[in-house]
């Protein structure tokens, strides 16, 4: 793989028309060897200009893009071609300030209500080491990455492919711990989670509580989780305990979590009711709209993302079907006209995990547009086209997410 990675925003990102060109070699350490600025523009600079906040100080830098104190994605170059994503390069969002790092002090002491279940209690982390562990690898993905795309301009962080990755989850199956309890309430319908941030006084909890419900089937996939990529769950992530619904948005999989209830209804929080559904452009968010819930077969190019060279190139990239496992990714490097299936790379982690894929192709001088195309093991593959919808949710589309390599 190439030693280069991007900083700031590239020729493929959308929504520019003069980018920065700034390329930073990186050595083998990831340490930065050498600079070259070129066309260095404003734009890129006040960008670069945005340090990391407080608590996610310890990621690396020069693999994100920094939209705000709360949203970093990973760089389209940073994502690479291995089967897990380093969590120093995974991308951060949190609709709250994080909770202070101080609740990790004492990981197993944290505590978790479990609630709509024939024996409800309380656990601790340490309790729930006991009851059984299990590890899973899953993607985590945010119902608006691939927003920028959408013309008309949809509200929210502009993630491009980077508000995604593939995680290493270990923790109690759900499953379990409920079992352990008696098993769930005979009514209940949903999981309902809720996130352990201090609220901020002054307004209606409801309406900043980030508070999920998914249906209760996910309760056969869903995990407790205390570690991720085999270290104790950052609370940058989540930690100390996070739930971890695997194939499903990243919404769902609710952070520093310290109520599990069984309910017979959704939550009523903004979060669950009028947030995070899919409606068309210019329509408010309802309950009777589909809920961001499990996510759709993509993929998208890696690298190369500027510049190829004549003759044989190595096109590379990652996939996923979300709930339902991966079967094929097929590559075109003429916009869609021709398409060449591509191989896997490295294990298969599961049916939630991504798949890094390469294809093998060779390229005369010029510009090429390269796309990708996923199909799931039911036969879905990703559209042409995004769905337009108000927020900006669930872009699986692969026209947008190709790249323009140009060769020399
Ligand atoms: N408690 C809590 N859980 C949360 C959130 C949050 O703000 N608070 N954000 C959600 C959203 S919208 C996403 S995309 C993912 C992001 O997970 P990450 O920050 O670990 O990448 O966490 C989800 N879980
Ligand atoms: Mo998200």
């Amino acid at each position: 793989m190439s030693s280069t990675v991007h900083i700031g925003r590239g020729p493929n990102d959308p929504g520019l028309d003069n980018p920065g060109r700034r390329r930073i070699l990186v050595g083998s350490a990831g340490a930065m060897a050498a600079v070259s600025l070129l066309g260095f523009t404003p734009l890129a600079k006040a960008e670069e200009a945005k340090t990391l906040p407080e608590f996610a100080a310890w990621k690396d830098r020069s693999a994100l893009i920094v939209h705000s104190a709360n949203t970093m994605e990973t760089q389209r170059g940073a994502i690479g071609s291995g089967v897990i994503t380093p969590s120093d390069r995974l991308f951060v969002r949190n609709n709250l300030p994080a909770p202070a790092d101080d609740i990790a002090t004492d990981p197993d002491a944290w505590e978790v209500r479990i609630e709509g279940v024939k024996k409800p209690t309380t656990l601790t982390v340490g309790d729930l080491k006991r009851m059984g562990v299990t590890t899973v690898a899953s993607v985590l993905q945010c119902s608006g990455n691939g927003r920028a795309f959408f013309p008309h301009g949809a509200s929210g962080t502009q993630w491009s492919v980077g508000a995604a990755g593939c995680v290493l989850w270990t923790g109690v199956a759900l499953k379990d711990v409920v079992e352990a309890l008696g098993g769930a309430a005979d009514d209940a319908r949903y999981i309902t989670s809720t996130g352990g941030e201090t609220l901020p006084d002054g307004l209606d909890p409801k309406t900043v509580m980030v508070e999920r419900s998914v249906p209760t089937k996910a309760m056969e996939t869903a995990l407790l989780a205390w570690e991720m990529n085999d270290e104790a769950l950052p609370v940058t992530h989540g930690g100390p305990l996070r739930m971890v619904v695997p194939g499903y948005f990243g919404v769902n999989n609710v952070k520093y979590v310290k109520t599990v209830a069984f309910t017979e209804n959704q939550t009523d929080a903004k979060i669950q009711a009028s947030g995070y559904r899919v409606r068309d452009v210019g329509v408010k968010g309802s309950p009777d709209q589909p809920s961001m819930w499990d996510m759709n077969v993509k993929s998208w190019v890696t690298a190369p993302l500027e510049n190829g060279r004549k003759g044989r190139n190595m096109i590379y990239g990652v996939a996923f079907g979300g709930t339902v496992a991966l079967s094929k990714v097929e590559v075109s490097v003429d916009g869609g006209r021709n398409w060449k299936e591509a191989r896997f790379l490295g294990p298969d982690l599961g049916p939630y995990a991504w798949r890094p894929f390469v294809m093998a192709t060779d390229l005369d001088a010029g510009e090429h547009r390269i796309v990708s195309r996923a199909t799931d093991a039911e036969g879905n593959s990703q559209p042409e086209e995004r769905t337009e919808n108000e927020r900006g949710y669930g872009h699986n589309g692969w026209k947008d997410h190709g790249v323009t390599v140009a060769v020399a």
